[in-house]
């Protein structure tokens, strides 16, 4: 008697090791923490920083709606572009990002540094009441452009260019860049 009393209170603390097991399987108590859980989300093509932007290969390469190699130098939100996302709290900017912000006072900071060619999530948020576009001035990346309305953040994934240098850029409203509404990037 007494040991089939023994042999229930081994199945009773089987059965609970097993539901905390199962528990901690579903809700990712397992996983490693060094698992990037805040920046953006995997897709099948590749990790999208912020929800709507282009997806980045594991080769570092930004795709466009088609699946190829986004080009930085045609129509902005044209298919063969990157595309810019869709609007986000400004605390929900992955800590990877180069984020600025816009205001009549001018572009924070107003000058940024990437690395050549590399896949660069770059998040751009009104700090005021107006609308802003953020805009290079070269046609090398005409494509590269966010336009967010008042207080918005949105953000853009692409290469930066391989070619080293400064790549200046303004806010394209009209009367925007004329108040100081300009900054550059340079590529290292
Ligand atoms: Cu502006």
């Amino acid at each position: 008697m007494e040991q089939k009393k023994n042999i229930w209170v081994w199945i009773v603390v089987g059965v609970i090791v097993l539901a905390v097991i199962v528990y901690l399987a579903l809700t990712g108590g397992f996983k490693a923490p060094a698992e990037k859980s805040t920046e953006g989300t995997q897709t099948e093509q590749g990790a999208v920083a912020v929800p709507g932007a282009s997806p980045v290969t594991e080769e570092g390469t930004v795709l466009n709606t088609q699946g190829e190699e986004a080009k930085n130098d045609v129509q902005p939100g044209s298919p063969e572009a990157p595309q810019q996302s869709n609007p986000i709290a400004a605390d929900e900017v992955p800590t990877s990002a180069t984020k600025v912000t816009v205001s009549a006072q001018g572009f924070s900071p107003a000058e940024f540094s990437v690395k050549a060619g590399a896949a660069v999530t770059l998040s751009v948020t009104s700090a005021d009441t107006q609308t802003h576009i953020f805009l290079f001035d070269d046609p090398s990346l005409s494509a590269v452009a966010v336009g967010i309305g008042p207080g918005e953040t949105r953000a853009i994934t692409f290469n930066a260019p391989t070619t080293k240098g400064e790549y200046a850029f303004h806010c394209d409203v009209p009367g925007h860049a004329g108040r100081g509404e300009a900054g550059k990037m340079i590529v290292q």
